[in-house]
């Protein structure tokens, strides 16, 4: 981008004297943000513009991707390392006495998802933008993102998070975009003279305007600008009179009010499905209105749209493209069926039965009368066409509806031409067990297609100085290729990048370790090794194991004070949903923990804990670069694939994981002797949930070393965990452990162990953490997306 640093200086300035009326030095932080942003969406505004031209002039195939959640993080400096001028606007800033790191703090993270899904969804975006591909985001502009989580006493508290307060420079309202989304309602059906046809006659509804925020998503110094549209319910205009009163119009607003908190976890609630139909209904009205104005024959859509489902939060999707191919533009079912299969695509996210989407269907009817007897069709068709094929049974398992449910899988499933898992492991899992009826009935449906993360951020930003010796070792053309990041390995055996990376390490500590005294009050020591465990709390996650593990090296100090032990500081960053109480007692737990080793002075610091407030995508950009170990311990088969396993790798942690999820793939490109492995394997865990033979207080009763920590739960050593230490007990003692933490304990302990002495050889842990860093390459999402434009939605990259 052609810009200089004198230029972009002059810009700045009048930027935020137009925007404030005031000087720049005279502002806060906030408005230096707001200014800077202002200015930065001005520079890529006319390539957005004619991005948007290009594709429509060409009649280029386009993605859609539907995500209930987006995380993109701050986009302040992705934006500006995309577009090619981080470094110039860095200069120029600090020319005017401004610090971009400080300012680009101001920016609000908006906290529009949960988790791995949402973050996994951003991720993807960019790296759309960035291969140069023809696509779309399509979600829900919340009012408030996920809960801001506080501790108080130890356990977790729920606050709301504005994150609108302040402007948000990067979104651009486009009310003459806007759509109706319609609720409720009478259907009848009448015949139209002429073709004898029956036309639909859907009155009465409740109309719900639907109104787009578009946000820019920059590609990689390519020139390309892609659009994510969210999606805000507003009461439509001229209807103001049938929402008189206050109540009527609250109702309006709710709808895209608040994210629903929980993570692979479902709760059917009827505000959650007017969600989903409001973003999916809205998303493909205008994508039906792009396709009308390109005047082409219907049975050329599928040619020119994908519509991508991330997991089945969109999948209404499917019955509100048939609906409008069909009521509002005539085609047969037969035409509209084929279209809307070609056009779906569908990724499952999870095997837990618990997250598995099923609504009553009286609350579809009611909702959704139109939408309802369309799924019913759906579902009749498809069990008299499998039925004479595949025999009653297997065809009723998989029927969409059944015992006043309405499946959602089942649905995203019949009703797109591709399935496909997030991880190999996961995805062989869903052809043999989980979905199996469904894989016998279109195996040619299922397909894996293994996560991946963007450097960009990830590295290039979350990490300069990684960044920067890496550029110095090995050229730039890992930045545009990750692959090429494979030539670090001819430097395995070099000190002097061995050393330098050691000391890049050891920088990216101090950062964190500074924010944990600012922010906690709590000292640690930068050399000591940094354990880390960050994602959401969840039991089959299995934070408890490393509790455990903490409670043993605890145990160990307290017998010999002088033990042989690393130095260790034990780092979680973890949201519990709040309706999660299981989850929530287990912060509490660690908190508690965290306050006695923290406390204690007779281990001599060698163990701390930092439990890390609010842990989000911010958060992680301080956290990773500055992991040395990486806790990936999920009992194998749950994880379909994790994402934060790959973020650390890629800054040069040693994954101390299962053999779950991507997992195994990064065992398989890392390989066995720079990683440790431990515990269950998916099929040997699946043998005992068959076989039943499980015990887990025999387990207690045998392991003496095990039995001494956990009675540690009970009897009164850890401060102000009463009920919650008794609970957690239980749960493994008494009520047989559910996800196996007693079994895959001395085998955690064990590669635990062999963690610290590699780690006490330095040269050899930093060779392993170079051979993580060198083997990440292949985990870009750029790879991963590629793959899904190539196999799936059948769109090239533009030249
Ligand atoms: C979510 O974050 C994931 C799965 C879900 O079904 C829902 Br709902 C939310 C996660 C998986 O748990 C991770 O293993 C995976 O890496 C991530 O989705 C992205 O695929």
């Amino acid at each position: 981008m052609a810009f200089d640093v004198q230029e972009f200086k002059k810009e700045y300035q009048k930027k935020f004297e137009e925007l404030f009326a005031y000087g720049y030095e005279a502002g806060s932080k906030t408005e230096q943000y707001i200014a800077l942003g202002d200015l930065v969406r001005g520079l890529y505004s006319e390539d957005w513009i004619q991005t948007i031209m290009e594709y429509n002039k060409k009649k280029e195939k386009q993605v859609y991707y539907f995500s209930m959640e987006f995380l993109p993080g701050r986009m302040l400096k992705s934006n500006l390392l995309n577009m090619g001028i981080l470094d110039c606007v860095k200069q120029g800033m600090e020319e005017l006495d401004l610090d971009l790191d400080e300012v680009a703090r101001a920016e609000v993270d908006p906290a529009l998802g949960n988790g791995g899904l949402g973050r996994l969804a951003s991720c993807f975006m960019d790296s759309i933008a960035s291969t140069g591909l023809a696509g779309n985001g399509n979600g829900i502009r919340y009012r408030y993102g996920l809960f801001k989580q506080k501790f108080i006493n130890g356990y977790q508290i729920e606050l709301p998070e504005n994150w609108l307060r302040n402007k948000n420079v990067w979104e651009v309202r486009k009310e003459n975009k806007a759509v109706i989304v319609r609720f409720g309602g009478d259907v009848s059906f009448t015949q139209e003279d002429g073709d004898g046809r029956l036309r639909v006659r859907h009155e009465n509804t409740r109309d719900i305007l639907a109104v787009p925020y578009d946000t820019a998503q920059v590609g990689y110094n390519n020139g390309v600008v892609n659009n994510l549209r969210l999606w805000s319910a507003e009461i439509p205009y001229g209807d103001e009179a049938r929402f008189s009163t206050e109540e009527q119009r609250e109702e309006v607003k709710r709808i895209t009010e608040v994210l629903y908190p929980d993570d692979s976890n479902y709760e059917g609630r009827l505000l959650r499905v007017q969600q989903e139909y409001f973003f999916s209904s809205a998303g493909v009205q205008s994508i039906i209105r792009y396709f009308k104005q390109l005047k082409l024959d219907w049975s050329l859509f599928p040619d020119k749209i994908a519509i991508h489902i991330n997991d089945t939060h969109p999948t209404l999707a499917i019955p509100e493209l048939m609906r409008i191919l069909l009521d509002e533009e005539g085609l047969t079912w037969d035409q509209a069926w084929e279209i809307t299969k070609k056009t779906v695509s569908y990724t499952n996210h999870t095997i837990l039965q618990e997250a598995m989407e099923r609504w009553p269907e009286t609350m579809i009817a009611d909702l959704l009368p139109r939408i309802y007897q369309i799924i019913q069709e759906i579902n009749l068709r498809h069990i008299d066409k499998k039925t004479p094929l595949y025999g009653e049974e297997l065809s009723q398992r998989t029927a969409i509806i059944a015992n006043g449910q309405i499946k959602m899988a089942n649905l995203a499933i019949i009703g797109s031409h591709s399935v496909n898992g997030v991880a190999r492991l996961h995805t062989d899992i869903l052809m043999a067990d989980t979905l199996n009826d469904f894989y016998v009935m279109y195996p040619q449906k299922f397909n894996n297609k293994t996560n991946g993360i963007t450097q960009r951020r990830w590295v290039q930003i979350a990490n300069e100085n990684l960044t920067a010796m890496l550029d110095e070792t090995i050229g730039t053309e890992w930045k545009s290729n990750p692959e090429e990041i494979k030539i670090l390995k001819a430097h395995r055996d070099n000190k002097n990048v061995l050393d330098k990376l050691e000391q890049v390490k050891l920088s990216n500590k101090k950062r964190f370790a500074a924010y944990a005294l600012q922010e906690m009050g709590i000292e640690i020591d930068p050399t000591a090794l940094f354990d880390v465990q960050i994602k959401r709390l969840h039991a089959y996650k299995r934070q408890l194991l490393n509790v455990l593990h903490i409670l043993d090296r605890y145990l160990q100090l307290k017998d010999n004070p002088n033990a042989d032990l690393q130095k260790r500081v034990f780092i979680f960053g973890a949201k519990a949903a709040p309706s999660y109480y299981y989850a929530k007692q287990i912060i509490k737990l660690i908190n508690s923990i965290a306050y006695l080793i923290n406390n204690d002075p007779s281990i001599n610091d060698k163990i701390k804990i930092v439990f890390v407030e609010n842990y989000g995508v911010s958060l992680a950009e301080l956290i990773i670069p500055a992991a040395d170990i990486s806790e990936q311990i999920s009992l194998a088969g749950k994880e379909a694939s994790g994402t934060s396993n790959m973020k650390l790798m890629s800054n040069g942690a040693i994954t101390m994981a299962t053999l779950d999820g991507a997992n195994v793939e990064i065992r398989d490109n890392v390989g066995e002797d720079n990683i440790f492995i431990f515990g269950l394997k998916s099929d040997e865990v699946q043998e005992y949930y068959r076989n039943g033979v499980y015990n887990s207080r025999d387990i207690y009763d045998k392991n003496p070393r095990l039995k001494r920590i956990l009675n540690l739960l009970i009897d009164g050593t850890i401060p102000g965990v009463e009920t919650e230490g008794r609970d957690i007990f239980d749960s493994l003692v008494m009520y047989n452990d559910e996800y196996f933490l007693l079994k895959d304990f001395d085998g955690y302990l064990q590669a635990q162990y062999e963690a610290d002495v590699a780690f006490s050889d330095r040269d050899r842990w930093n060779r392993m953490a170079l051979m993580n860093i060198a083997s990440s390459g292949p985990f870009s999402s750029d790879y991963t997306i590629l793959r899904y434009a190539d196999e799936i939605w059948k769109i090239k990259p533009q030249s």
